[in-house]
Formats: structure tokens, C-alpha cells, sequence
């Protein structure tokens, strides 16, 4: 296969949150090891290594404390990089998790000035993304947690924010901003804690809001694989569902500190069975990338970085191909596929069904006998992985 096979385009929808190339390496123990884009420089990187798209967070852009003049200035620079490089700007979100303000939470904070404050500045970042042409609001709560459950009853946690969620959903349909809110779990850090730990948390929690119809959730591999989860079964609930608004894609060892290494870096399997699913299904939303480069490297690396995510993903993405043609592959799926005895179907449930079924006389020692042969179907996943088939 040709090279450039590999290469980016348009339709794949690969895109990188400012943050995320211009992470400038800092961690709990060490000082920056990078020097500071801009994020005029940071859409030229992009633009440079083939991404689609670039989100961000309100103050990735616009300083917290800018004046009015400022902000629009700095936006009028960012359109204008936006436009020279070809990015569209699919997603912003809002930061409430850096200013000391927000220590205690944001929506859920016991005090209503911070919630106050919080919605004030949901508000302000949607205004900011309507203006680049964001279509897709997330929201990730980093501090909405607890270290100590002495500070407030989880119960009343969850209502705060579905307060906040039902705020913002109108607010987006006041200001005719006709947003999709994707709500996007993690189980901890920055809290020892946090509320709506994964995936599933959050789709329970939409169908209790007023305009579920606008809120979907932001499914990320690491947040996933941190909780010891199935990421490929977190998308496919949420696929299911009509849900799947937006993704991360990163990586992540389980048991580890928040590593949000280059996707596919930690667990090439895994993120194999997710492309395959997000491929077979059509999804068609953005391919985010929200992970950083290593501390150890440089401006150089960091486009190593990001080349590698949308690299992996279309290397991935071919291997999935070369799974479904397999014919060998196939032979197996369609053995497991179909029923080895006759069986009345389960369906939908009628009484004349029901009775249908308490009738029938399976053999069950049969089925428990049937052999599956996933052992072989995994090792030729394995070999077209390891790339010998
Ligand atoms: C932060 C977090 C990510 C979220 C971002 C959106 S910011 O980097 O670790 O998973 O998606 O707020
Ligand atoms: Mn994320
Ligand atoms: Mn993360």
C-alpha cells in the first residue's frame, strides 16, 4: 500500500484541541519543558501536520482576564489563522477547572456564586465558539468531585448540574446557537473523585434533563481505560443510544497516572477494535485527538505526536478493512453468527410467543458443546495486527 494511503484528509475530520499540541509539558513534579505557542502558531502546527480541525477551551484563546478589546482581537487573529490553514473549528468547551475559583467544583459547588460564576462562563465560551462556528459544546467537569463526601450529598451534586446542563440547553436555543452538548466522564483526577465517572453515568443522567434530544456525551479512551473499562463497549452504548456526539482518542495503561498518550501508544488492540467499530457504524462526527506528546520532547516531537494519532488511526482503519475481507475471518464470523438447532425467535414479546418458547425443547448440552474458535479468530486479529497477514 502506498504511503500517502496513510496521509489525512478532510473527510476523515481529524482535529486537536489548542491544549493539546501546545500542552508545554508541564506535570505535578516538573516545569515546562516547551516553549509556549501561540494559538495563531498552534493552528500553522496543525494545519502543517494534516489535522481538520482545532477546538478549544474559552481561555486556551482568550486570557480569563482579557478586556472586551482584547478578546476581540485575539479572535479576530485566531479566524484569520483558521481561514489561512484550511481549520475549521468543530468544538470549543469551557475551563472550569484552572481558575482557584472553581477548587470545590463549578456546577456543583456549594456555593451559588461559583455555580453562578460557572454558567456565566459556560455562556460566555458559547458565544466564543458560535462566533468560530462550533456546532459541538463539551463539557467535562475535572474538579465537579470530592476528596471528602463530607462536603456534600452526591444527590444534590447531580441536581446542581442538572440545573446547569437544562440552563445551557436553553440558553443555546435563546441565542439560536443550536448547539450539541457532549458531556464527557472521567472517574478521577483532577478530584480524588469525580461525579458521572464514565460513560454510561452520563447517559443515564441525559435522559432525565429537559431537552435530552440536545445532549450526547464525549466518550475519551484514557478516561475509560483509567476505571479499567471497555472503551469499544462505552461507544457502542452511547452509539446505540443516538449519543455518541463527539470523541477522545487517546491511550492510556490502566492503573497509571492520567498518561493521555498518542492514541494507539499504550493499547494498539484496543484501539483497533475501536476504529473498526466507528468505521463499520459510519460515524461521522469529529476524530478528536486529545492527548499530548511526551515530556521529552520538543517542537519537532510534538508534531511527531500528532502526525502518529491520525497515522495510527488510518493504519488502523485499513486493518479493519483487511479484517472484514479476511476469508478466513469470515468463514469464522459466519460460523458464529447464525443458530445451530431451530429455536422460535425472541422478538418482541406476544403471549402466543411466550408460550412458544416456555414450549420448546432445546438441547441444551448441544449448545453448551459447541465449539466458538475465537482463539483462532483472535490470533489472525493478532497476525493482521503484528502486520504478517
Ligand atoms: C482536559 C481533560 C480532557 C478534556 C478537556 C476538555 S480538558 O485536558 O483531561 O479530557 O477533554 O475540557
Ligand atoms: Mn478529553
Ligand atoms: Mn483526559
Amino acid at each position: 500500500m502506498a504511503s500517502d494511503a496513510f496521509a489525512s484528509r478532510p473527510e476523515h475530520k481529524f482535529s486537536f484541541g489548542l491544549w493539546t499540541v501546545g500542552n508545554p509539558g508541564r506535570d505535578p513534579f516538573g516545569e515546562p519543558v516547551r516553549p509556549r505557542l501561540s494559538p495563531v502558531q498552534l493552528v500553522a502546527l496543525l494545519g502543517e501536520v494534516g489535522a481538520w480541525g482545532v477546538n478549544l477551551h474559552d481561555n486556551d484563546l482568550v486570557p480569563i482576564d482579557a478586556t472586551a478589546a482584547d478578546r476581540d482581537r485575539i479572535v479576530r487573529d485566531f479566524r484569520h489563522a483558521c481561514r489561512d490553514h484550511g481549520l475549521a473549528v468543530p468544538m470549543v468547551t469551557t475551563n472550569l477547572f484552572t481558575d482557584p475559583a472553581f477548587k470545590d467544583g463549578a456546577f456543583t459547588a456549594n456555593d451559588p456564586a461559583v455555580r453562578a460564576l460557572a454558567v456565566q462562563k459556560a455562556m460566555g465560551a458559547m458565544d466564543l465558539g458560535a462566533e468560530l462556528g462550533a456546532r459541538i459544546f463539551v463539557m467535562w467537569g475535572g474538579r465537579e468531585g470530592t476528596e471528602t463526601d463530607g462536603c456534600r450529598r452526591p444527590d444534590t451534586a447531580i441536581q446542581r448540574l442538572r440545573e446547569a446542563v437544562n440552563y445551557l440547553c436553553e440558553y443555546s436555543l435563546d441565542a439560536g446557537y443550536d448547539y450539541r452538548f457532549a458531556l464527557e466522564a472521567k472517574p478521577n483526577e483532577p478530584r480524588s473523585d469525580i461525579y458521572m465517572a464514565t460513560t454510561g453515568a452520563y447517559l443515564g443522567f441525559i435522559a432525565t434533563l429537559e431537552h435530552p434530544e440536545l445532549v450526547g456525551v464525549n466518550p475519551e479512551v484514557a478516561h475509560e481505560h483509567m476505571a479499567g473499562l471497555n472503551m469499544t463497549h462505552a461507544v457502542g452504548q452511547a452509539w446505540e443510544a443516538g449519543k455518541l456526539f463527539h470523541i477522545d482518542l487517546n491511550d492510556q495503561v490502566i492503573g497509571r497516572y492520567d498518561q493521555d498518550f498518542r492514541f494507539g501508544a499504550a493499547n494498539p488492540k484496543a484501539a483497533f477494535w475501536l476504529v473498526k467499530f466507528l468505521e463499520e457504524v459510519g460515524y461521522d462526527g469529529p476524530r478528536h485527538f486529545d492527548a499530548h506528546a511526551y515530556r521529552t520532547e520538543g517542537p519537532e516531537g510534538v508534531k511527531d505526536f500528532a502526525r502518529g494519532c491520525i497515522r495510527t488511526y488510518l493504519i488502523l482503519k485499513d486493518k479493519a478493512a483487511r479484517w472484514a475481507a479476511d476469508p478466513e475471518i469470515r468463514e469464522l464470523v459466519a460460523g458464529f453468527a447464525g443458530s445451530s438447532q431451530p429455536a422460535p425467535p425472541v422478538g418482541r414479546y406476544s403471549p402466543a410467543g411466550a408460550s412458544a418458547i416456555k414450549s420448546h425443547r432445546f438441547d441444551r448440552v448441544a449448545l453448551g458443546a459447541r465449539e466458538l474458535f475465537y482463539e483462532r479468530l483472535d490470533q489472525l486479529t493478532t497476525e493482521i495486527l503484528l502486520g504478517v497477514r
